[in-house]
């Protein structure tokens, strides 16, 4: 339970606002995940984002050129930057130091700035005071004018008034703070995590240089982008192979509002547009997603028709045909961004539409006159994705209308469930025939359905949509599914049949693999179900341990080590069975283990962050091992484990 601050702790110096300060910050320690979002793994790195951003925005206003962060050997975190200091002096009206003010108001951040570019809205941009509130203990430092000055808290509430610690040089802000482990009840800063955000930042930021250190275990990176975006989109396209000899860049500022574009063609099917808006990941795209993709079909058919490129007057491009093989990235400042969908992360300024469909029209225009052989390359690409769609349209009509004279009947590899309480029920999509049966006969066959997979799921990434379709084990998935997928028609998630989705595969390589390539198909086609939190990995246990009748299943070698020392006594006389796969298990372990909602543990799929996802997506696609291990790794990150 989170802990109240009580007044008692502060010195007496601290009279009538400082009840209003103490007031706010038990609000944010009593919900905190309104605040933070939640109180998990992401709610933990939020804290350090929320400070980092801070930081980011001191650059952004031309102030700071080097920021560092390092997770301390305590498990602590400390965010140092070379920007003006957060001002010390005394506040006009709260009677106390402006670094006070910011460090224990709410929204008191920017206050005495009209900084330009601060995010109002959204989970970003809430304060540092908000990652007080929630740290059992906080420092802050500023160096300026030559002196050093410092604050520390507890939970938020100041130890002390800011006072001076002697002379320093430079200038800058230093914030070190553990979070309350009264709140988290995880505290293990995940740097990989960590470095995903800054490496985004720091292509976000040209030329900011972002260092990071993990002192656990003395890794160290430093990122510093003098290419910026244009770089972003050469990594996010690593494992691609270009069709341009480096990513067209432009950078425009129209009506007070910063525009930067990145992007460059891959000889690949997908396309892969990453937006934000003042640093803030826009998964769900918005105005400025818009304008730029109304001007790039628009940009690619006037320059083809004046070109003499396409066959007959009468042709036109699509955007699905302009946008295939696309990796671009989009970065807009907005002074009041709004902030919309469902998860606040579309947005909704109209005027930014125009804007950013001016400069890309313009700026795309001229690209393509000064580089007529890159135009003609692409616009090659975009008319033979406009011939594929042709067929796959072909192809698809035929598939709906034989559905049609079946009666929209179903699979017959599927055993559905008898439920029609789409909420309740669940589709396990098993690997193999033998686990696919044993699932079958262990299942709940009320409200839980199996989909065994049997031959090859083929690599979404690497074929274009005529071929999905005419993928077998693909095909009946999707029917089974029942929503469609996305391509020039929307995929329709309030088709979907099922309220979980769960994919069943083997602990081992094939397993994975089979489990990547089947997330690559969701991320690309289906990925409303993964947003809205529909996906799911489930968990078969590693282990069988018995001793005579009793038997204990562990997912991992501790859990087994526990099991023996605490359920058994130790090993004497424990009989110990690693599985290897489902199939070893019969019906009722399969059940007891993993299908049983009292007993089974799923680990949910996420997108936090698509272009990060999509860049580990297209890693594992090239055949190379040592990315796809990593993956299995890092995939820990897009799967949280939960019990459902
Ligand atoms: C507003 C005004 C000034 C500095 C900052 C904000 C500032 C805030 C943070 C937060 C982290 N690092 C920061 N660095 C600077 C200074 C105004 C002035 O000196 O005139």
């Amino acid at each position: 339970m989170p802990e109240t601050i009580h007044e008692s702790k502060v010195s007496k110096d601290y009279g009538a606002s400082s009840i209003t300060v103490l007031k706010g910050l038990e609000a944010v320690r009593k919900r905190p995940a309104m605040y933070i979002g939640d109180i998990g793994v992401r709610g933990l790195h939020h804290l350090v984002y929320e400070v980092v951003d801070n930081s980011v925005d001191e650059a952004m206003a031309g102030h700071c050129t080097e920021i560092e962060m390092s997770v301390n050997a305590d498990g602590s975190v400390t965010v140092r930057d070379n920007g003006r200091g957060i001002p010390v002096e005394m506040h006009p009206t709260e009677k106390k130091s402006s670094l006070e003010v910011v460090m224990t108001v709410l929204h008191a951040g920017g206050k005495f700035d009209k900084d330009s570019y601060k995010v109002s809205g959204g989970l970003h941009g809430v304060g540092v005071s908000v990652v007080n509130a929630l740290s059992e203990s906080l420092r802050v430092e500023v160096v300026r004018d030559g002196v050093r000055y410092q604050q520390s808290y507890k939970r938020g509430a100041p130890d002390g008034p800011v006072h001076e610690v002697g002379k320093a040089r430079g200038r800058g802000t230093t914030t070190t703070f553990m979070p309350d482990q009264d709140i988290f009840k995880i505290r293990d800063f995940n740097f990989e995590t960590l470095l995903e955000r800054l490496r985004e930042l720091a292509y976000l930021n040209r030329g900011l240089k972002i260092e990071a250190e993990d002192k656990r275990d003395g890794r160290k990176e430093t990122y510093e982008f003098k290419g910026g975006i244009a770089e972003f989109v050469k990594y996010l396209d690593e494992n691609r192979t270009p069709l341009q000899s480096k990513p067209i860049y432009f950078f425009a500022d129209r009506e007070g509002v910063p525009v930067e574009i990145a992007l460059q063609y891959n000889d690949g099917y997908t396309e892969n547009i990453v937006t934000y808006v003042n640093n803030i990941h826009t998964v769900e795209g918005g105005t400025h997603l818009v304008g730029f993709k109304a001007a790039l079909t628009r940009t690619i058919n006037n320059y083809a028709a004046k070109n003499k490129l396409f066959k007959n007057d009468k042709m036109a491009l699509s955007g699905d045909d302009v946008r295939e093989g696309l990796t671009a990235v989009i970065s807009v400042r907005v002074q009041e961004p709004q902030f919309e969908g469902q998860t606040k992360t579309k947005l909704g300024n109209s005027e930014i539409k125009g804007i950013v469909e001016q400069i890309v029209n313009e700026k795309l225009g001229e690209y393509f006159e000064e580089h007529p052989h890159d135009a003609k390359k692409l616009i090659e690409k975009s008319i033979l994705a406009a011939r594929a769609r042709e067929a796959a349209r072909k192809a698809r009509d035929l598939t709906r209308r034989k559905t049609a004279l079946e009666s929209g009947s179903l699979p017959g590899k599927l055993a559905d469930c008898s439920t029609k309480d789409i909420e309740k029920s669940e589709l396990y999509i098993v690997e193999g025939d033998s686990a696919g049966g044993s699932a079958k006969q262990g299942r709940n066959r009320e409200f839980q359905a199996i989909l065994p997979l049997r031959g090859k799921v083929i690599n979404v990434e690497k074929a274009r949509l005529d071929k999905i379709l005419a993928n077998e084990e693909l095909r009946t998935l999707i029917t089974a599914i029942g929503a469609g997928i996305a391509t020039e028609e929307d995929f329709e998630i309030e088709k979907c049949r099922y309220g979980k989705i769960i994919i069943m595969t083997d602990a081992d390589v094939d397993g994975q693999h089979i489990r990547t390539l089947l997330l690559t198909f969701f991320f690309r086609y289906q990925r409303p179900l993964i947003e809205q939190g529909k996906m799911f990995i489930a968990q078969p246990p590693l282990y069988g341990v018995s001793k005579g009748k009793k038997k204990r299943y562990a997912m991992d070698e501790v859990e087994r080590d526990a099991i023996i020392q605490k359920d058994f006594n130790g090993p004497q006389g424990v009989m110990v069975q690693r599985y290897k796969g489902l199939g070893e298990m019969n019906p009722e372990q399969l059940w007891e283990t993993t299908m049983d909602p009292e007993n089974r543990t799923l680990l949910v799929v996420t997108l936090e962050d698509a272009a990060a996802a999509d860049h580990v997506f297209s890693m594992l696609m090239g055949d190379a091992v040592e990315p796809r291990r990593e993956f299995i790794e890092r995939n820990a990150k897009y799967a949280t484990a939960i019990d459902v």
